[in-house]
């Protein structure tokens, strides 16, 4: 019998509605400086860990790794609105890493390393992605003042479609 197809998985942050909704605003607000597609309300995310494609079977051996490296509840103030050139993505993020977050990627790294998860080689780096394909702005709108209290981790299922990505939560993971 051939193996289950793999799932394009990710660990993740998700604000609430809210911030969501704030932050969706703030993305259209900028979109008139710098064009793009905005993330929809209900997408956006700030990601963890990537770990790819990664058979389904695998899942409980991942949230084992997830409830291991803990990690414990902090608000997270984002600051910041950039432009990255070599993606033309517009994003948000804090000024400085809150130190519970910082943590918490890390030993989620730690774990999935040793687990033998081929996590995401890129340094993690906190960004909320708002705007795709956008052009480089000559100044962006700034961001209203969103204290996100990060209470939990979540466990998403990406997949891509011709529309875009549409993303399942397939398990929480609350934080102490
Ligand atoms: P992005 O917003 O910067 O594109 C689902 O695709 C999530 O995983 C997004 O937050 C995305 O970041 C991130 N992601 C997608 N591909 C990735 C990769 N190869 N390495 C790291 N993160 C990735």
């Amino acid at each position: 019998m051939s193996a289950a197809a793999p799932w394009r998985l990710f660990l993740a942050i998700w604000p609430t509605p809210g911030i969501a909704d704030a932050l969706n605003a703030w993305a259209r607000t900028a979109q008139v400086e710098c064009g793009g597609r905005v993330t929809l309300a209900a997408n956006i995310h700030l990601t963890l860990a990537f770990l790819g494609d990664i058979s389904p079977e695998r899942v409980p051996r991942l949230a084992d790794c997830v409830r291991r490296a803990g990690g414990s509840g902090h608000v997270l103030a984002l600051q910041e609105a950039r432009y990255w050139k070599h993606n033309r993505v517009v994003w948000a993020g804090p000024r400085e890493i809150p130190a519970a977050l910082a943590a918490l990627a890390g030993a989620l790294e730690r774990e999935l390393v040793a687990a033998g998860f081929a996590t995401e080689v890129r340094e993690f780096n906190a960004h909320v992605t708002l705007l795709r394909m956008a052009r480089l702005p000559r100044s962006l709108p700034s961001l209203p003042s969103l204290p996100w209290q990060v209470n939990e981790l979540v466990l998403v299922r990406s997949q891509l479609s011709s529309t875009g990505s549409s993303y399942a939560v397939l398990a929480r993971f609350p934080l102490a």
